[in-house]
């Protein structure tokens, strides 16, 4: 157990908008028990509204981003037990989380830990990670989205090999299948994540916030209603002092500087 929340989940400032979250239960190899998971879940939500944060990070250690749900805090649970837990609507706050997500991810990647991971935007991996979603050797299965996302991610018989198999397999092949967004050696995964994060802050917000929905929400959606929504959100990012800023920028030849106003 950790002590406290802030225990469990250090937060960061490494540079001016960027939020740095490292899951901090080395011991059990960050997996992710309650106290972890409502710590996600409120920093998140604060984040959301903090104009001080325009990107955040999440990561954990050498050895694990995170090994899964917390196995020894559900082994007993029961059907109506697990309904009221409400992990689900802890979930919901990480996904919901509108600004970009970069998870920045060191050795096991499994589980709940790698459903944590396809919740974010950008996924940076250390060659010696490994991804998998091993529930169905636990009796179980993906319960945070991983059936969903990660099918999206990969395609049908990728996801399929994982979920039925239970396998685990390296970062390399995730980076081939397109789980990872940038592959980097194992001591550069986060020094990678926090110079994109860097580049990403110094963006505007609004646009940022905009492409994130417009992706998400559009890759569930018919076509003709996913390009209206598109074209509707493109429309309104005309009425942000950032876009002004941007294009002035460019005649003038200079670098912008964006407010998120
Ligand atoms: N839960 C609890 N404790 C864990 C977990 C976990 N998921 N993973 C590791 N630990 C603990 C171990 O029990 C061990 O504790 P102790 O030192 O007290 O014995 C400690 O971490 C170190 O682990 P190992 O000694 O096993 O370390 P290794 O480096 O040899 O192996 C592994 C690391 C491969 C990660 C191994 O620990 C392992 O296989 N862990 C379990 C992985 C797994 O099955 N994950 C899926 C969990 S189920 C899940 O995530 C459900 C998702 C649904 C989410 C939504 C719920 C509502």
């Amino acid at each position: 157990r950790c002590q406290s929340m802030a225990d469990c989940l250090i937060e960061e400032r490494p540079e001016e908008g960027v939020l740095l979250l490292r899951l901090n239960r080395p011991q059990a190899r960050n997996a992710l028990n309650t106290e972890l998971r409502v710590a996600l879940s409120e920093t998140l939500r604060s984040a959301a509204n903090d104009g001080s944060t325009r990107v955040a990070v999440v990561t954990g250690d050498a050895t694990a981003f995170a090994a899964g749900a917390d196995i020894t805090v559900v082994a007993d649970e029961t059907p109506m037990g697990m309904h009221r837990l409400a992990f689900h609507k802890l979930w919901q706050d990480v996904a919901d989380f509108p600004k970009p997500l970069i998870a920045a991810v060191n050795g096991y990647a499994l589980g709940g830990g790698c459903e944590l991971a396809l919740h974010a935007d950008i996924i940076v991996a250390g060659k010696g990670a490994s991804f998998g979603l091993p529930e169905v050797k636990l009796g179980i299965m993906p319960g945070a989205g991983g059936t969903q996302r990660l099918v999206r991610a990969v395609g049908k018989y990728r996801a399929f090999r994982l979920l039925m198999t239970g396998d685990i397999i390296d970062a390399e092949k995730a980076a081939d299948w397109g789980l990872v967004s940038e592959l980097a050696e194992d001591g550069e995964v986060l020094a990678t994540a926090l110079k994109m994060a860097g580049k990403i802050a110094r963006l505007p917000p609004f646009a940022l916030e905009h492409i994130k929905e417009t992706v998400l929400l559009g890759a569930d959606l018919p076509l003709q209603s996913a390009i209206a929504l598109e074209r509707k959100s493109y429309h309104m990012l005309f009425d942000t002092a950032d876009q002004k800023e941007g294009m002035k920028a460019f005649k003038e030849k200079r670098k912008p500087d964006f407010k998120g106003e």
